[in-house]
């Protein structure tokens, strides 16, 4: 027997009459009585449905009206990439406050300053100071690209500046805006919305007017500008003597490494040009290769600083496009990146003659990539640069913490082991442990445990002394055998190191920090031009012919790096000891003295030894502006919190990054 059929599902339904017209009755009231009583011939349910969606129709409708609302309005006022950040404007994303007031042009009185604008006050319900908030324009192109592919031209010598190009700057004397972010990946996070663009860091009380020695790094930076501006606009590098320009990447190089040095020099009417020439000019859309390393510091990084100083979002959109662009570098065997990237084309590849990447570069990318994901809540690109870090640190082949130059991208082994420098190809490794450490508020211990071991390990073996002045110097190891090199490179290494002991680090490190920065000090006073070789050699045995530094014909050159300067920066911040000060102007005094070029810039030289014919090399590298003058103008400095040590962490080409979790 078979049960009976179930009773057939119950089925709401609506029906609906179509009139074929015949008894067409247009009155309203007739009308009204109709609908009335089809609607109370409706189920519940029916009834419950058709409202629901009413009421989800009216909202779309109500958030699609505000929307249009929005683009109308940005439309119809001034070209999209003019617009500037403005506070407080209902309905755009939040940016980063600016850290520093707008630039003011060098001397300017307080009165001369752009008008603040009042930040909003806000209620908090938690301890410690209130968060502040700033919203920006967002009303760019999504990819922040310009299709303008157009050769950019030479400014007009008095190009009329952008009008309506007021920054949003607050200004909040002594106030501390506190970060909203921690070390946690954005993927962890909300990354629900989007992109978050998220606040950046901590607004700083206003600079003081530039002091005597700061104005002459102003006064240097606009004489570097000025050639640039006028023989090289546009391209990657000024070349002073030839009066032309070089490419490397053809994206503008030295106008990005120089825009937040133009910030925080104060530098207005400079900062507003080029800004504009990022808007208008800048475009990445181009068949080019760029090298991983060079442009994430310089670009990248760049861009990002500018848009924590200036809070204009432009420099942000920038950056997410151009760090795009970079990935598919990471697209290896073994994820450690290769050198190189096409960034139109998106093909990477390593350099011709290997398949090798080298140790410094696959791991000093890390602080502009965490840094790019947290602002816009895009994990990959902290996940990609982790991974190289995690994947070196498991690594073997280094000797206490010291690792090789080189690495394989197909198998992700260390490859010509052996050879343990501080200097090229691996210096900035050690560098971005302790920053990234530091930048992820000294959580991320292996990074500290991997910085630590490696100081250790340069004392044993690298560490030693010359004659007859026993200056402290590093060498470098090839197979057990130990040379008495040592590159201006690795002047960055006492910086480092106090910034370090700044941190809460072994305050023996401190001691080898002086003595180190009095080694490259040297290296600089005792060449007849008083600045540095590119390398040089240190006598080890007593003879009283021989000076402690030696230069071979082959290294005597100077590209104006900023290494010496780099460290006499924090020297003197974590010792307040005015001798460091004195270097770093005795060192401007030579660069104006043998590398000032009359026209407009500044040449590398090629022999540091002779000061009758020091040899222009006709090459002003862009960080001359992106570093060595900015911490020559920090330097002066006696106020501790400009881009202070406890807020801000400087990427190796010196932009400046906030501090995530400040402690
Ligand atoms: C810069 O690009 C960076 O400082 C990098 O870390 C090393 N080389 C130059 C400056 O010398």
């Amino acid at each position: 027997m078979y049960p009976p059929p179930p009773p057939a599902p119950r089925q709401d339904f609506i029906s609906v009459t179509l009139s074929r017209g015949e008894s067409y009755d247009n009155s309203k009231s007739r009308r009204r009585r109709s609908c009335w009583r089809k609607w109370k011939q409706l189920s519940r349910l029916q009834r419950n449905v058709i409202l629901f969606l009413l009421a989800f129709l009216i909202l779309c409708g109500f958030l699609s009206y505000v929307h249009m609302a929005d683009q109308w309005k940005a439309l119809s006022s001034r070209p999209e990439e003019e617009q500037k950040m403005k506070p407080e404007v209902p309905g755009l994303k939040p940016a980063n406050p600016p850290v520093l007031p707008a630039p003011q042009k060098a001397g300017a009185t307080p009165e001369d300053s752009p008008k603040m604008w009042p930040q909003k006050s806000r209620k908090h319900f938690r301890r410690g100071p209130p968060r502040l908030h700033i919203k920006a324009s967002n009303s760019v192109s999504k990819d922040g690209t310009q299709d303008d592919a157009r050769e950019p031209e030479a400014p007009p010598r008095d190009a009329p500046q952008e009008e309506n190009t007021q920054h949003a700057v607050i200004s909040w004397r002594g106030a501390v805006i506190e970060p909203e972010q921690n070390t946690e990946l954005p993927s962890r996070r909300a990354e629900a919305s989007a992109k978050p663009y998220l606040q950046a860091a901590r607004m700083q009380k206003e600079p003081l007017p530039p002091n005597e020695r700061q104005r002459g790094v102003i006064e240097a930076f606009l004489h570097a500008w000025k050639g640039y501006r006028k023989f090289a606009w546009g391209h990657d590098e000024l070349k002073p003597v030839s009066r032309s320009f070089s490419e490397w990447f053809g994206l503008g190089l030295t106008l990005i490494d120089a825009l937040d040095t133009m910030w925080i020099l104060g530098l207005k009417q400079e900062f507003e040009e080029a800004r504009k020439w990022v808007s208008q000019k800048l475009n990445f859309k181009k068949n080019v290769d760029v090298n991983l390393f060079e442009s994430t510091i310089r670009i990248l990084g760049g861009l990002l600083s500018a848009y924590h100083l200036s809070g204009d979002s432009l420099f942000l959109r920038r950056a997410e496009d151009f760090g795009n662009r970079l990935m598919p570098a990471f697209a290896t065997p073994s994820k450690i990146p290769y050198s190189d990237v096409n960034i139109g084309t998106g093909e990477a590849h390593p350099p011709q003659w290997t398949s090798d990447s080298t140790v410094a570069e696959v791991t000093s990318i890390q602080l502009e990539f965490r840094e790019l994901s947290r602002l816009t809540g895009t994990k990959k690109f902290q996940e990609a640069a982790e991974e190289v870090t995690r994947h070196i640190h498991s690594l073997s082949g280094k000797k206490d913490g010291l690792v090789p130059m080189f690495i394989n991208t197909h198998s992700g082994l260390f490859t010509h082991p052996g050879v343990f420098t501080l200097g090229a190809r691996a210096d900035s490794y050690y560098e971005y442990l302790l920053k990234q450490w530091i930048q992820g508020g000294k959580k991320e211990t292996q990074l500290l445990d991997d910085y630590l071991k490696a100081i250790e390990g340069i004392k044993t073996h690298l560490l030693r002394h010359s004659q007859p002045r026993k200056l402290t110097f590093v060498g470098e190891l090839a197979h057990g055998r130990f040379s008495a090199k040592m590159d201006h490179l690795v002047c960055f290494l006492p910086g480092t190191l106090a910034l370090g002991v700044h941190h809460g680090l072994p305050a023996n490190h401190m001691d080898l920090a002086q003595a180190l920065m009095e080694t490259c000090y040297q290296m600089n006073r005792q060449m007849e031009t008083g600045l540095s070789p590119e390398i040089a050699h240190f006598n080890l045995y007593p003879r009283g012919d021989r000076q402690d530094v030696e230069v071979k014909p082959a290294d005597r050159h100077n590209l104006l790096r900023p290494e010496t300067v780099e460290s006499l920066f924090y020297l003197y911040r974590v010792t307040r000891d005015r001798k460091y000060q004195d270097w770093g102007w005795d060192i401007l005094q030579s660069f104006n003295k043998y590398t000032r070029v009359p026209s407009g810039g500044y040449s590398s030289i090629n022999n540091v030894q002779d000061s009758h014919r020091p040899e222009p090399r006709d090459k002003m590298e862009s960080f001359f502006l992106g570093e060595t003058l900015k911490y020559l103008y920090l330097l002066f400095s006696d106020d501790p919190d400009l881009l202070s040590l406890d807020s801000y962490v400087f990427n190796t080409e010196a932009h400046p990054l906030p501090i995530w979790a400040p402690t």
